[in-house]
């Protein structure tokens, strides 16, 4: 494919925490960096979205007396997978990634600052309220969205999937991409995603108009 005016990167949560050595470390995290770099350069919209978490958020297992992380709690919108601490607003675990250099992209979404429900998705909370990320790319002409970034079978597939949901044609630019992969999740994401018609592409594949 090659980018048009109609056409969003969409970069999901490239941020310390969930990089090698973060809170919420992603394997191979730091390897979307240079790939999400190089695809950038290539569209005229850029987003970039970023976990922003009050410190005690309801997605911390630190919230839950007796629980830890990567166990599964029942909250009032659904069930909800606990994790470390991570992304809490103004640390530096926080910050997207220095290396990631993106300072041609239109917006940053912050996103999962209500303290009771989490936002996996840039497109609307657990709970159903929305960001207003489909409003904005509307408005701005968006039919299609390519995304990338952290995690593939969190983040990024909820993002993916809400903005089909939305309307708009999204691709996952798999090789920038990384997944947390814990108890089958990432093969379920991407059950998920096809089954929305959601498709999948390689980062050299999308080349420069
Ligand atoms: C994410 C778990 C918790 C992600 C964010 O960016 O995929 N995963 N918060
Ligand atoms: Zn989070």
């Amino acid at each position: 494919m090659t980018p048009g005016p109609g056409d969003a990167l969409l970069v999901i949560d490239v941020q310390g925490d969930f990089l090698p050595g973060g809170a919420l470390a992603v394997p191979e995290g730091d390897a979307v960096v240079a790939p999400i770099r190089a695809l950038a350069a290539r569209f005229r919209t850029v987003v970039l979205t970023q976990d922003w978490h009050p410190a005690g958020h309801a997605s911390f297992a630190s919230a839950h007396p007796g629980r830890a992380p990567f166990e599964t709690v029942r909250l009032a919108y659904g069930d909800q997978v606990l994790w470390p601490d991570h992304c809490v607003q103004g640390t530096a675990g926080a910050d997207l990634a220095r290396d990631l250099d993106l300072p041609g992209a239109a917006l940053v979404l912050r996103k999962g600052l209500n303290p009771a429900v989490d936002s996996y998705s840039a497109f609307a909370e657990a709970d159903g309220t929305p960001t207003g990320l489909a409003g904005y790319l509307r408005e701005r002409g968006i039919g299609r969205v390519v995304l990338c970034g952290l995690a593939t079978d969190y983040c990024v597939a909820w993002s993916a999937l809400d903005a089909r949901a939305a309307g708009f044609a999204a691709l996952v630019a798999d090789d920038a991409t990384r997944a947390i992969d814990q108890g089958g999740s990432l093969a379920q994401a991407w059950a998920r995603m096809s089954a929305a018609g959601i498709g999948r592409i390689t980062s050299t594949r999308i080349t420069r108009s």
